[in-house]
């Protein structure tokens, strides 16, 4: 049995649909940042990082959503949400996972908490618009290695669509360009969100309209 500490629409999200996707024994443990709750000594147990999502396998924890991802897809090969091991999609995956976490969801967190970027609050708004305008400049990379592709790497959906889907969705209020109204982004969206497992998680999460 597998517990998925999270909020709706965090970054919980993307395993929540994995773990749909599996079928496997899970259930999901809300934890609300606003509310205070991911710094509790409880929850700084699991996570000594203070953030959600957190997955415990068994008696394990393990944090960052990317992980918990790969893990998850590991654990079952027979879902097959990654490509084969040792394959050049295997590594395209890789290469895409990584650039969503680590630029993409990193530019997020400065686009969603700009007050930690600057010393005077008062600068706040500035950081926020150029964390825009950097996602802007990261989705123009996404949009054109989708054109001509269904999914964006290997010839069926997986964490990697999970994770992109998500992507999307934070950008969805965006003052300027939200990222679902770039043509190859937006069918992608569409066609990872009509995927039965993913409905689900957005279903149980409760995640209202518009979903991406
Ligand atoms: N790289 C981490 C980032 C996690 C993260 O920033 N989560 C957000 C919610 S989506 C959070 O916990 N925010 C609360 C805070 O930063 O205080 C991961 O993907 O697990």
């Amino acid at each position: 049995m597998y517990i998925l500490y999270g909020n709706p629409g965090m970054a919980n999200l993307a395993p929540h649909m994995a773990l749909e996707a599996i079928g496997a024994p899970y259930r999901m443990v809300r934890i609300d940042p606003r509310a205070g709750e991911h710094q509790t000594p409880d929850y700084l147990r699991l996570n000594p990082t203070g953030r959600v999502p957190t997955l415990v396998d068994g008696d394990q924890p393990i944090f960052e959503t990317v992980a918990i991802l790969l893990h998850l897809a590991d654990r079952h090969p027979d879902a097959g949400l990654l490509p084969p091991i040792g394959t050049m999609e295997r590594g395209l995956a890789y290469q895409w996972l990584i650039h969503l976490t680590n630029s993409v969801q990193a530019a997020y967190v400065a686009y969603y908490y700009p007050e930690r970027q600057v010393a005077d609050p008062a600068h706040a708004d500035s950081a926020k618009q150029a964390a825009e305008a950097r996602l802007n400049d990261l989705f123009d990379v996404i949009e054109k290695a989708l054109e001509g592709r269904e999914w964006l790497s290997g010839d069926k959906p997986g964490v990697v669509d999970f994770m992109l889907l998500l992507m999307v969705r934070w950008g969805r209020n965006f003052a300027g360009r939200p990222p679902r109204t770039l043509p190859n982004l937006g069918a992608h969206a569409a066609r990872t969100a009509a995927l039965p497992a993913v409905a689900r998680a957005f279903e149980q999460e409760g995640l209202a309209q518009p979903r991406y």
